[in-house]
């Protein structure tokens, strides 16, 4: 399959809340209309309406994050090939088939939400893709554990990280490749996933096909599409995108005081919770003295959510939300709370607090990425009588 530059065909403008936030609505294959980002590399938002339509984000609503240019133009799930080397017993070269017939399959509930989620909201304003907060999206991933696949090539006594690269290539020699990394500790968990399958399909395209990482309770950043090379090292690999990408203040909150600059960062590592209102979009308006069923979704980086509070009144008072089913703890949790609203606009907050006793803050916490936004967000409601 390829993707051209004809593929991106104007559907009508999405306006993400912040300045300048007009988007085009582009539409790739295997996508639905989804704002646009950037078209070279295809970079799409969810709108955030879909977040409603259920816990699982549809394939063709899931949104697109790629660093590199130069993506593959000759995928094909019969040729393509995973191989596993470095500080192993047996190199292994494994295709789809191999591991879909020499390992268990199992299947996972997890978010995939980009580090940058919500970077358009942060103030002061940081540089790097302008996103509302779309650039997350919760599937039920199928594949085979990793860890299994590493207990079958052998990893070698002294063995530190596994590093993973996709198919995709830069496009200008100045920008370094995409390659990431796990330690190995991490990876023996069992959870970090090679998988080929995404709510029931194949992985669309523009979401790795025909094999990703999926590495539960994680930023996306460590989610390796098209994934075609595993190397097990002695050492903590310091490619650009671990050793200068993708870090946060090495701080307890993983924050700095706002415009300033951090004295040592570490690698972004767990999502913190996060929740929203999925029901009534900023601006809706409703029936004033009326019920009003608020509904929306929660999650965090694998504990759990344990409660969900509604506020009208910037944190005050709370009220309890009820919780949903549950898809367990990498998935989206979905809640629900009734309110009768008296005439007038009302600012509606919705606060996560997860099994670890995490809870998300009022106040927005800054680093120069804008990285891990988990501030309560606020949906504007008008009752009117
Ligand atoms: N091969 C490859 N994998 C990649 C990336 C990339 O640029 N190339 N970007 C990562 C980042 S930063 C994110 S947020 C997720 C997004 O996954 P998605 O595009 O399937 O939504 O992919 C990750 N995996
Ligand atoms: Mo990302």
């Amino acid at each position: 399959m390829a993707v051209d530059g004809h593929a991106a065909v104007p559907h009508g403008t999405a306006h993400l809340p912040f300045g300048n936030g007009e988007r085009p609505l582009a539409r790739f294959p295997q996508k639905r209309p989804l704002i646009l980002q950037t078209s070279r590399p295809p970079q799409l938002e969810t709108p955030f309406a879909v977040f409603d339509e259920g816990l699982l984000t549809p394939n063709d609503a899931f949104f697109v994050r790629y660093h590199l240019s130069d993506l593959s133009t000759d995928l094909d799930a019969r040729s393509h090939r995973v191989d596993v080397g470095g500080l192993v017993d047996r190199a292994l070269s494994l295709s789809l088939a191999d591991l879909q017939r020499d390992f268990p399959a199992v299947e996972l509930v997890a978010v995939n939400q980009c580090s940058g989620n919500g970077r358009g909201l942060v103030a002061p304003r940081v540089a790097g893709g302008q996103l509302g907060n779309g650039a997350m999206g919760n599937a039920r991933w199928h594949g085979v554990p990793l860890r299994a696949v590493l207990e079958r090539a052998g990893v070698k006594a002294g063995a530190r990280q596994v590093v993973f690269d996709g198919l995709d290539q830069p496009a200008a020699a100045s920008v370094p490749d995409f390659v990431k990394a796990l330690d190995l500790d991490h990876v023996l968990q069992g959870e970090v996933l090679l998988a080929w399958g995404m709510n029931g399909q194949a992985l669309p395209f523009l979401n790795g096909y025909p094999l990703r990482l999926v590495v539960p309770g994680y930023y996306g950043t460590y989610w390796i599409k098209h994934l075609s090379r595993i190397t097990v090292t002695d050492s903590v690999f310091d490619g650009y995108w671990m050793s200068k990408a993708y870090r946060i203040p090495d701080t307890a909150c993983g924050c700095v005081a706002p415009g300033a600059k951090p004295d040592r960062t570490r690698p972004i590592g767990r999502l913190n919770v996060r929740s929203f209102v999925t029901s009534h979009a900023d601006g809706a308006v409703v029936r004033a003295n009326a019920p009003v069923r608020l509904r929306g979704i929660a999650f965090d980086g694998g504990s759990g959510i344990a409660s969900v509070a509604i506020t009208r009144d910037g944190g005050s008072t709370w009220q309890p939300a009820q919780l949903g089913e549950d898809l367990g703890r990498y998935s989206f949790r979905g809640w629900q709370a009734e309110v009768a609203l008296p005439p007038g606009v009302h600012a509606i907050g919705a606060r996560a607090t997860s099994q670890n006793g995490e809870v998300q803050p009022l106040e927005p916490q800054w680093n120069p990425a804008g990285y891990r936004r988990n501030v309560v967000e606020t949906v504007h409601i008008e009752a009117r009588a």
